[in-house]
């Protein structure tokens, strides 16, 4: 008999999702015949912007979220460019790029060891404590020797991160929210003794992400084969390329397409946001970010979700370290659960090992900054990538003051409701068709939602007030 069971708030994420599937006996095996995905809070950046100084958006939209601040400084910051038509001088771009990786390897260790691995890991006989309980506990579950090292490691991890954000501190002048991100390029200078501290933690946390974490990966990748079947989706992937290098328009992953398995080309007019099943009025849907509105209906019929539907010429795609690294030719692999946590290791690796050529490349004395002037009238448009995917930042100038800001963040185009034509988002895509062993524990729901890494703090904000506070444990309601 079909079920429909409701996962809210889905742990382990950063931010309130609510998932919701209906379960079903299809050819003789339990399994999701429907998913709608909830963003269940309102992100206001658009309309709190409005009527500011352009050079603040760098410092608010690092506040959309605390995990991945420096994507939102890069993307307001390269609109910016975009706006006041400078191009940042050598030392700034290399500087923005060594704090964006350092933000990188933070996030990417955070997602497996803390967001993740719990899924695969049976932890009753080693910690049955919190943050470890409450907890689905399976039989496929990893015990033993490979599991107490997961949690030694997930412990470790903690530090690496800690280090992480320290490297990136030293240049961003503190992390999370860094301060080092101006039009033109970065307001920190470069010291031998700067390179020098960024070059000794950059080492460490080299050695933890080969000798640790891709290894740990692959224990996991090895332990559930199934895993590099399930959790599809859409198979669409898209990228707009991050870490700009010397070479104008070139990038350490450069961006693109893949839709059906034919390369293509990002052009970002052809992005358009819906709203038929999302929280605002019909006036904010149909258009392109560089147009965007951003009006929330809370009582709009028929919608679920405070995250609008962006699509690529009216197509779905997935974003993330998996899109980026398939379609910058750096990953061979397929679509799937395991191979969205596999990309998302071996680009931490290599994009750590760049960090370190990069650093040399720095000059110490030479500008860091090329100066601009605010214009009176202007627009600009800052694509770049977050951990978890493709980031856009448009920007709309008169008066000096920002008269229009529209975000689109990479965990909109995976958790996405479905849209105008009834198409559903990515993660619900993925979702759809899964098997589900035990209704009473469906860890294959968390599995393939976590395997996006989804950020609703990224997509969505805001809480009503005088609601019930959700704390973070499975809540698995059946309905
Ligand atoms: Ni809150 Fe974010 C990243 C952005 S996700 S983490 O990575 O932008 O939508």
């Amino acid at each position: 008999m079909a079920e429909t069971l409701k996962i809210s708030p889905m742990t382990r994420i950063e931010g309130h999702l609510d998932i919701e599937v209906s379960v079903d006996k299809v050819k003789g095996r339990q399994r999701v015949v429907d998913a709608w995905c909830s963003g269940t809070m309102f992100r206001g950046f658009e309309k709190i912007l409005i009527g500011r100084d352009p050079r603040d958006a760098t410092h608010y939209t690092q506040r959309i979220c605390g995990v991945c601040p420096i994507s939102h400084a890069m993307a307001s910051t390269l609109a910016l460019e975009d706006a006041f038509g400078v191009v940042p001088a050598a030392n700034g771009r290399i500087l923005r790029n060594l704090v964006l990786g350092a933000n990188f390897i933070q996030s990417h260790v955070l997602h497996f060891y803390h967001l993740a691995a719990l899924d695969y890991i049976n932890t009753t006989d080693i910690l049955d404590i919190s943050p470890w309980t409450p907890r689905f506990v399976t039989d496929d579950m990893v015990t033993g020797e490979i599991a107490a090292a997961l949690v030694g490691h997930y412990v470790e991890a903690l530090a690496i991160r800690r280090k992480a954000h320290q490297m990136g501190a030293i240049f961003g002048g503190r992390l999370p929210m860094a301060a080092n991100f101006v039009p033109g390029g970065s307001s920190e200078i470069v010291t031998a003794e700067k390179v020098a501290a960024f070059t000794a933690l950059l080492t460490e946390l080299r050695a933890f992400i080969s000798t640790v974490y891709v290894p740990d990966v692959g224990a996991v990748a090895e332990a559930f084969p199934d895993y590099a079947d399930i959790g599809v989706g859409c198979g669409n992937l898209l990228s707009y390329g991050v870490f700009d290098l010397a070479a104008e328009g070139a990038k350490l992953l450069a961006g693109g397409r893949i839709t059906g398995g034919d390369p293509g080309t990002v052009n970002a007019a052809k992005i358009t946001e819906y709203v038929k099943r999302s929280w605002y009025t019909p006036e904010s849907g149909n258009l392109n970010p560089s147009v965007g509105v951003t009006e929330p209906d809370v009582a709009k019929e028929g919608a679920y979700s405070f995250v609008k539907s962006p699509r690529y010429e009216g197509t779905v795609y997935e974003a993330g370290p998996l899109a980026r690294m398939k379609v910058s030719g750096n990953y061979s692999g397929g679509v799937s659960v395991i191979d969205r946590i596999a990309a998302r290791a071996l680009e931490t690796e290599l994009v750590a090992n760049a960090m370190a050529v990069w650093l040399t490349e720095l000059v110490p004395g030479e500008d860091v900054y090329t100066p601009s002037k605010t214009p009176r009238n202007s627009e600009g448009i800052g694509l770049t990538e977050a951990p978890r995917g493709a980031l856009g930042h448009w920007i709309q100038i008169a008066d000096s003051k920002i008269a229009r800001y529209q975000v689109i963040t990479p965990t909109a185009w995976n958790v996405s409701p479905m849209d105008d034509t009834g198409q559903h988002g990515a993660i619900e895509q993925a979702l759809i068709g899964t098997v589900i062993d035990d209704r009473d524990q469906p860890i294959e729901i968390l599995r393939v939602v976590h395997s996006f890494d989804p950020c609703l703090a990224c997509a969505v904000h805001m809480v009503r007030p005088g609601k019930e506070s959700k704390e973070s444990k499975e809540v698995l309601i059946r309905v």
